[in-house]
């Protein structure tokens, strides 16, 4: 990973490679953090972060749902963020908000552990590759389940939970495959190991639903509204496995993998095996918006104050 200048930790911005933590900081024991992954482009209207203010919601609402009070206001963390990427001169980057149990308790019992916050950019490209954007990449059903809303809370992004994920990752990599897919406790198609999942079937788009243990992707709200305004008809519900083999076309959204389209699903070409044309059109209006080229999405673009880099 290329390093940036600072990183604003606990209301200061330090130099990179000073953003440490102690060895018995609970959430590196137990997981229990909670993070975003947001991103910054180097729009029309200048540098600028899609969707900032949801992503801010949502870490707010899945550090209460694991009892993690932030001990600053929600504008206090848009502000360091856009000062931040000012300060790094940064022009497009991912920005990573976390929000962690700190040092000073151990056990399960986390109530009485500190509650840091930090914040990081980076550049960080395509992160399922250019080529995987343009062509599309191949994937996997895992033998994993994706958690369930029994054990574990499927909405929130908390850090623990990513071991799921992780070990699906892992999985999916070592049987030669680029991403993996993960079914709910159900059976049913839930969502990649960092992206909500779209199936195109006789040109409507199908795509899992809350119910379905999936992260309530905000890329997932914003395609949905970019597929609904271009014409398409978006259906949540149930989807069997069987249907990942049946689609015309498959993709999957997140702010890392941004709009990636999927061409096989387990050694089974989707569609005509490259990516389709509601996917393409989608992906289309999905990166204008992302970079400020249409004007019917500006207000999701939070604007970042140009500082000279210190
Ligand atoms: N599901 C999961 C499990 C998930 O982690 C993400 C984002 C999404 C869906 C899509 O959510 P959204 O970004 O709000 O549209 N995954 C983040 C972490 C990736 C990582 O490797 O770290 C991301 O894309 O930033």
């Amino acid at each position: 990973m290329k390093p940036a200048d600072l990183i604003w930790m606990n209301g200061d911005f330090v130099p990179w490679d000073e953003a440490k933590v102690h060895v018995l900081t609970h959430g590196l024991h137990y997981g229990t953090g909670v993070f975003e992954g947001v991103r910054c482009y180097d729009t029309e209207i200048g540098p600028a972060v899609f969707r900032h203010a949801d992503h801010v919601d949502r870490l707010y609402k899945s550090a209460e749902l694991y009892y993690m009070p932030i001990p600053y206001e929600p504008e206090q963390i848009r502000q360091a963020t856009l000062e931040l990427i000012g300060r790094n001169g940064l022009r497009s980057c991912y920005i990573r908000p976390l929000v962690f149990r700190g040092y000073g308790q151990m056990g399960l019992f986390p109530l009485d552990a500190p509650v840091d916050v930090c914040i990081a950019t980076w550049e960080w490209g395509a992160y399922l590759g250019e080529e995987g954007k343009r062509d599309g990449v191949r994937a996997k059903v895992s033998s994993w389940e994706r958690i369930s809303p029994a054990s574990l809370i499927p909405a929130a992004k908390a850090c623990g939970q990513y071991l799921n994920s992780i070990l699906a990752k892992i999985e999916s990599h070592k049987a030669g495959y680029e991403e993996a897919i993960l079914l709910d406790h159900n059976g049913y198609v839930c969502e990649g190991t960092g992206e909500n999942i779209y199936l195109v079937r006789d040109g409507k788009i199908h795509t899992p639903s809350m119910t379905n243990s999936i992260l309530d992707g905000i890329n997932r709200r914003a395609a949905i509204q970019i597929a609904t305004d271009l014409g398409y008809e978006v259906v949540e519900r149930n989807i069997d496995r069987s249907e990942l083999y049946l689609s015309d076309e498959i993709f999957v959204t997140g702010t890392a993998a941004e709009l990636t389209p999927i061409r096989e699903v387990d050694d089974h070409a989707v569609g005509t095996g490259k990516p389709g044309p509601v996917t393409r059109a989608v992906q289309d209006a999905f990166e204008d918006a992302l970079h400020g080229r249409t004007e019917r999405y500006r207000d999701w673009l939070d604007p970042v104050p140009i500082t000279a880099k210190v």
